[in-house]
């Protein structure tokens, strides 16, 4: 047992630490993080079992903060566990610094996940206790049975709706490996929480199904038996509410208390103020970026105990191993972040299927072929198809994870995120869909798996109007141009930061499948035609839809002009080029599932398949700009959709807004 005078000693010195941090970088939120110091020094002093010198280790519990905000917290914790050095917490903010202004995913740092959009992250924490579930039953591997995840979430966190889809998750799955913390401590950014909420939390989360532990969150004592009690539950998550002192220990320039002010949420503490502080919680003001001995003690104290921990562990790990070969195995290649072979001659596709259809093909081979990829819906899995995948296996449940299938309940940002969080665990492959329209709602975490690099897949289906009867509220317009800005924004690795692909018929289904398994480096969205397609006509190497876009087999050489489209409107330009050849004009159709991918390709292979120079007609049913970098106005003209959908059978709808081979004739014959 630390003496808790150390525990204290350790907690002032993260204040000091993450107040001068941001002091220095004269920008960042000194108050929640002195508020939340104690909590995760008891955490990692005492709790988290981790092995600095394998951060990567499959079977270590993990800490997932939700308000990145408090990323000087954070990291000044991990200088004392030995993640960061004392230099780079005092480069806090800076270009090249590692001490970024909002944690970074990076596992050799002890950074489980991005934060920063408050909410998010402590659904990816829900993500990753359903990961660890799921391994410790289909590997039997006993270290995931001891995983705990903990999540530290903050008022801004508690009040993203997101929090709601969280509770009801982590209740319904049981998920007794789920600690969080909510640092209560009546502040956020512009007012105090009084002001935006009067709810009972507690209470909440009880209804929710959660244990609720409340305590004093200043208090190691408390916070320890808090912790204690949390270890023990069974059958449910645990929710600390740690009342907590927003800016503890702060002192104003004059000498009076800084405590519990909104002020030092988001600013320095700045001048005197800062002097005073450091000078109240032991440290020294001219020289503050300092571990007291004793916290060194506390923390050299630890690593032995984690030495110790960890060869325990590893020692279980190595036994089970030996004794399950093939499965040590598998579990090695699951956590390699390397794609899975998949033998897609099992893939059968029927004539002129819609894609969704056809994805639900390629999702029951990858049930059968990929042992280690859970499927998610958000409600709408015999909509979606994803029932592909639930047809071969079952979903989730309390006490259950020996199937693979993860039915969200209608909750689609919180399935992005959970998704999201299975990939942070690692040794899964998670997939989600839902309709095309509600990525609207998946935005957001789209986003951070894009900037996290996430191999997440998103299955989008109903992909345009020809949603039809359900009308402009379930029909998808403006969707695709959206998604579309994230094959045109790079990630730090220098790539497209997600890969999105519309696929023209069936058979373009399966090796977009293909592409997005073997995509390990970042998400992956397929966007999926509710209504059936026209076979591409015979002979089509499919293969090239690897490059992104190519040129559809039936084109004529030397072409008088260049159809391109993507998804279900490349059959549509085929049929209207049926009837233009009829009076001999000479046509070359395009198909682009993905214009970042062809964008990827040489400049001879883009040219070659779209030369400059040529007249060009594009189709899509969504927004013009879909294809605008593809047929540009100089050269052509696109026929898109400008207004919401309406409400009318999808054919009517094909007529009236001239999605036809009749109208492809009308509008190229002004053209020629
Ligand atoms: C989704 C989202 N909306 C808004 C913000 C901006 N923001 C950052 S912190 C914060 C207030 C959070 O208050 P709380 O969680 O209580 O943190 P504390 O002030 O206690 O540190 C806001 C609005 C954000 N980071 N994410
Ligand atoms: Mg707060």
């Amino acid at each position: 047992m630390n003496d808790i005078k150390v525990l204290n000693k350790a907690a002032d010195n993260i204040r000091i630490l993450a107040a001068s941090a941001v002091e220095k970088a004269k920008s960042g939120h000194p108050g929640g993080a002195m508020g939340g110091a104690d909590f995760i020094n008891v955490v990692y002093s005492e709790y988290l079992q981790y092995d600095p010198k394998n951060p990567g280790w499959v079977g270590r519990d993990r800490f997932f903060l939700d308000p990145g905000h408090m990323a000087p917290m954070l990291y000044s914790q991990l200088c004392l566990a030995g993640y960061f050095t004392l230099d780079e917490l005092a480069n806090l903010r800076q270009w090249g610094s590692p001490t970024t202004g909002h944690p970074e995913f990076e596992i050799a740092r002890g950074i489980e996940n991005t934060s920063g959009p408050l909410g998010q992250g402590h659904a990816y924490a829900i993500g990753a206790a359903i990961a660890a579930k799921f391994l410790a039953a289909h590997t039997g591997n006993p270290t995931f049975e001891k995983e705990t995840i903990y999540a530290y979430i903050s008022d801004g966190g508690v009040q993203e709706e997101i929090s709601q889809g969280g509770a009801r998750i982590a209740s319904i799955l049981g998920l007794d490996n789920l600690i969080m913390f909510y640092d209560s401590n009546d502040i956020q950014l512009s007012t105090e929480t009084k002001e935006v909420m009067n709810e009972d939390t507690a209470a909440k989360y009880r209804a929710f199904g959660w244990e609720v532990i409340e305590i004093v969150g200043n208090d190691a004592v408390q916070i320890r038996s808090a912790l204690d009690q949390a270890k023990q539950v069974k059958g449910k998550p645990t929710l600390i509410i740690g009342k907590c002192i927003m800016g503890k220990g702060a002192i104003k320039a004059d000498g009076t208390s800084y405590e519990a002010n909104c002020k030092t949420h988001g600013a320095p503490l700045g001048g005197d103020a800062y002097i005073n502080t450091i000078k109240n919680l032991g440290g020294d003001p001219e020289n503050p970026f300092q571990i007291f001995p004793e916290v060194k003690e506390l923390y050299a104290k630890r690593a032995k105990e984690l030495e110790s921990i960890c060869a325990e562990r590893y020692a279980e790990e190595n036994a089970w191993a030996a004794a399950n070969p093939t499965k040590a195995a598998q579990q090695t290649q699951w956590f390699s972040g390397k794609a899975p072979e998949i033998d897609w001659s099992k893939c059968v596709q029927k004539d002129n299927d819609a894609t969704r259809s056809a994805s639900a093909a390629c999702l029951s081979v990858l049930a059968e072929q990929v042992p280690n990829m859970i499927c998610a819906s958000a409600d709408l899995s015999n909509s979606d198809k994803t029932d592909g995948f639930l047809k071969k296996t079952h979903a989730f449940s309390a006490n259950d994870f020996s199937g693979a299938f993860f039915q969200a309940g209608v909750a689609e940002l919180t399935m992005a995120c959970c998704c999201i969080g299975m990939a942070l665990h690692g040794g899964v492959i998670p997939a989600c869909g839902t309709f095309f329209v509600f990525s609207d709602y998946m935005k957001p975490a789209v986003r951070m798996a894009a900037l996290m690099e996430l191999p997440v897949k998103f299955i989008w289906t109903h992909d345009a109007f020809r949603v039809g009867e359900d009308g402009p509220t379930h029909e998808p317009v403006e969707q695709e141009a959206q998604i579309r800005l994230m094959e045109k924004l790079k990630n730090h690795s220098g790539k497209p930061s997600m890969l999105v692909l519309r696929p023209a018929d069936a058979k373009e289904t399966t090796e977009a499948w293909k592409l997005a398994m073997e995509n390990v480096a970042t998400p992956t969205a397929l966007i999926l035609s509710r209504q059936n397609i026209q076979n591409l006509p015979e002979g089509n190497d499919y293969s090239l839809a690897a490059k992104g876009g190519y040129i559809v087999a039936g084109s004529d050489d030397n072409p008088d002009i260049i159809f391109v489209a993507t998804g279900s409107e490349v059959s549509t330009l085929i049929a209207g080029a049926e009837l233009l050849r009829k009076e001999g004009v000479k046509i070359r159709v395009v198909s682009v599932p993905s214009e970042g991918l062809f964008r990827s390709q040489s400049k001879e292979y883009q040219q070659s398949v779209l030369p400059a120079g040529v007249k060009k007609f594009g189709m899509t049913a969504g927004l013009p700009v879909n294809l605008l970098g593809l047929v540009p106005e100089s050269e052509g003209k696109i026929w898109g959709l400008e207004s919401f959908g309406f409400s009318a059978p999808y054919k009517v709808l094909d007529e009236k807004l001239g999605y036809t081979a009749e109208n492809v004739y009308n509008q190229v014959k002004t053209m020629l």
